[in-house]
């Protein structure tokens, strides 16, 4: 097993269990264009009962024949059932993308869409279940929680993948669109499969080329290969494109050249992409010029493609709240990163075009191990907002360490930010039901890159698939999400579903655990900017403003309003007095607010800088647990896939054992309060490499220090 067809391997039931299942005679299409969706439902709906029952059904579009007839799956939007004599009236409201599933008496099965891709996702539904040993359920509804519910591939059109771990990109190669875009198709279906409905596929910090004249075409395959599947596609644009490909003086966003240039392109991408979902726009950010740029407003520079694309199509543009100074001076202690998305937004609320959506990511940093929600929520009302996750696994172990993220998605999820002193769940603001948005929802940064595993890790492909359950619908269950995903990606065996949910449900805690506690963000390092390995000392000194403030006697950044840098004020009053305090700080996020002695006592009754060496204690001795967890599957699961997966949970237990050292040691020689256990410096389960016999090797010495053993 290689992987490629992640939870969509239909591995056959066993015969006793085949045997409970209907011998389906037919599938009925309502429908039958080659690109719409309930075609690829239909074939979909035969390659699953072919491989999980052994069934050959055949394929028909008539539903007048068989109306009566017993053992049929019939798949269609409900507007063409009804149109075809289908008896609806019993079908509760749908929402857009939403799906209808119901069994009659006589073994016939209805998946009924409210669009085309509503009957593929219920066909999808079908077939999860089954190939689970699961029946079709009576009169069951399910309805998306958001209308937007996408991915964000930084792919370079060079092949290579910003923050990409499975090898080169599947769009991209040689600056042009791939010529073989079997992998693009496939991957439609899984994202289907899971209901997401939308990709960006080029990365956000773009290049001019994606619009050449045979790139345009290109993109226009790549939405044909995706369409069959639901997904429509949209394109990161490069703020300075004006300048660089049509070589016009300016990029200014309200120059006349520059409106008619934006406009020409659009109307030629329709003309190639006629459903494009739109534009994302990274501005002003890391280095890329923006409106700021020719002193014009964020919402001036939005606008502008807000107004081309409504001159053509439904297309929305979705500007990135990821603006900020990464030059900042460190040496002011009021400067802080964190402020700086409502600082440039808090204004603009009503000045952003109608088909505008602010994209922000979860935390007001940079998807850290834990942040708190971005306070950005509670600043838009008029315009409409999508939060940005990340599947990739950039600063939580970068596929290398096991990390199921849905515990820390709802910690965002689920927080409820009080505005106007009502219950405001992140979640709730996503739907649109807080503020009456009509468009908004959800975006992930994926990065799928060619290897068989499509994020180079097959436990990886966990948070893939949980993503789009959770855009589906904010408020499943951890669990009850991860065991589908197992039994679909690897097996119904109960110690194959055991050890799996317990590995996957205790990596995050462990993850932090032996990374950056109490919100202090990752630790990894950030100046070399791989973000990946410990780097305690990298986490200061930088212009980046992702910053600990640890010296000799304390750690963690002031954000208060009463002494620091003002962040917890953008919050709303009853959330913003709750981190304002020390007491009322949660302990997990006490170093994000406040700065503190490494004596400091925790609720927990711990000090700070003991609480970070037994975390760290903790974690990796909880990762030495995976990998012999793990060897019970042998034999339960193919050999290829237990062994990748073993492989790297061995080096992650290694990696910890890393991770565990650095950090202590630093915070050791940084505030010299020793271990009350006595074991840093000690090293547990560590080789040495001064005491391998090596060959071949010269010793060097090592920084950051605290990374190698005796500095070398
Ligand atoms: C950071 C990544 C960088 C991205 C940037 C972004 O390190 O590669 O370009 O975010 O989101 O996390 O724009």
């Amino acid at each position: 097993e290689s992987g490629i067809d992640g939870w969509l391997r239909y591995a056959p039931l066993s015969p006793e269990m085949a045997s409970n299942f209907t011998q389906y005679t037919s599938i009925i299409a309502l429908g039958n264009d080659e690109t719409s969706p309930v075609l690829t439902a239909a074939k979909e709906l035969q390659d699953g009962l072919n491989k999980i029952l052994k069934q050959r059904a055949n394929l028909s579009y008539d539903l007048a024949t068989s109306t009566d007839v017993a053992d049929v799956i019939v798949v269609g939007t409900i507007h063409n059932f009804s149109h075809a004599g289908g008896d609806v009236g019993h079908i509760p409201p749908l929402k857009e993308d939403g799906f209808w599933l119901d069994r009659s008496q006589n073994n016939s099965v209805q998946i009924l869409g409210q669009n085309d891709r509503g009957a593929l996702y219920g066909a999808f539904e079908f077939l999860m279940l089954l190939a689970q040993g699961k029946p079709c359920p009576f009169g069951y509804v399910s309805n998306p929680s958001a209308p937007i519910r996408w991915i964000n591939q930084w792919d370079n059109l060079d092949g290579s993948i910003e923050r990409g771990y499975a090898g080169p990109s599947i769009f991209f190669e040689n600056m042009a669109i791939q010529d073989d875009l079997t992998r693009v198709s496939q991957y439609a279906r899984l994202m289907a499969s899971v209901r997401l409905n939308g990709i960006i596929v080029n990365n956000v910090n773009s290049h001019h080329d994606l619009l050449s004249p045979r790139n345009l075409a290109g993109l226009g395959r790549v939405a044909d290969a995706m369409r069959p599947w639901g997904v429509h596609i949209g394109v990161a644009l490069f703020f300075d494109t004006p300048k660089s490909l049509a070589g016009l003086s300016t990029s200014d966003p309200l120059d006349p050249d520059v409106i008619a240039f934006w406009d020409r392109i659009t109307a030629q991408l329709y003309q190639h992409v006629p459903d494009l979902i739109g534009y994302l726009i990274k501005a002003n950010s890391e280095g890329q010029p923006g409106p700021l740029t020719y002193g014009r407003t964020l919402a001036e520079g939005a606008n502008l493609f807000a107004d081309a694309l409504k001159r053509y199509g439904d297309g929305v543009v979705v500007y990135r709240a990821f603006v900020y100074n990464h030059h900042l001076d460190e040496s002011d202690w009021k400067n802080d990163r964190a402020n700086a998305a409502v600082e440039y937004f808090e204004d603009m609320d009503t000045q952003f075009a109608d088909n505008v959506l602010i994209q922000i990511k979860y935390g007001p940093i940079d998807f850290q191990v834990r942040e708190p929600v971005s306070p950005l929520f509670c600043h838009l009302r008029k315009t409409s907002a999508i939060i940005e996750f990340q599947v990739t696994q950039e600063y939580l172990g970068q596929q290398s360490h096991v990390c199921y993220l849905p515990p820390l998605w709802r910690t965002i999820l689920d927080f409820d930010l009080r505005i106007d002193g009502k219950p405001s769940p992140v979640r709730e603001l996503l739907s649109g039901e807080r503020f009456k948005w009509k468009r908004s929802g959800y975006a992930a940064v994926v990065n799928v890159g060619s290897d068989s595993t499509w994020l180079g890790s097959h436990l990886a492909m966990s948070n893939l698939y949980a993503y789009g359950r959770y855009a589906w619908n904010p408020r499943s269950d951890e669990v009850a999400v991860i065991q589908d995903w197992i039994r679909l990606t690897f097996s119904s065996h109960p110690t194959v579903v055991n050890v799996v949910t317990g590995i996957s449900m205790e990596s995050w805690p462990t993850y932090e655990n032996y990374s950056g506690n109490l919100g202090i963000q990752t630790l990894c390092d950030i100046v070399k900017t791989c973000h990946y390995g410990p780097s305690p000392a990298a986490m200061d000194n930088n212009g980046w403003g992702q910053w600990t403030r640890a010296d000799a006697h304390g750690i963690g950044m002031d954000r208060t309003v009463a002494t620091g840098t003002g962040y917890s004020g953008q919050y709303p009053r009853e959330v913003s007095q709750i981190f304002e305090k020390i007491e009322s700080t949660p302990d997990n996020l006490l170093l994000w607010f406040h700065h503190v002695p490494y004596t400091h006592h925790l609720k927990s009754g711990k000090t700070v800088i003991q609480h970070f060496y037994d975390a760290h204690y903790e974690g990796a001795a909880n990762v030495q647990t995976f990998a012999p967890r793990w060897e019970a599957l042998s034999g339960l699961i193919d050999d290829a896939r237990f062994k990748h997966v073993l492989f790297r949970l061995k080096y992650q237990a290694g990696h910890s054992l890393v991770w565990r050292d650095s950090i202590n040691q630093f915070y050791l020689a940084k505030c010299g309060i020793a271990d009350k256990h006595g074991r840093v410096g000690h090293h547990p389960w560590r080789i040495e490499a001064e005491a391998m016999d090596l060959t071949g090797y010269t010793v060097v010495p090592i920084a950051p220090f605290e990374a190698a053993s005796g500095s070398k």
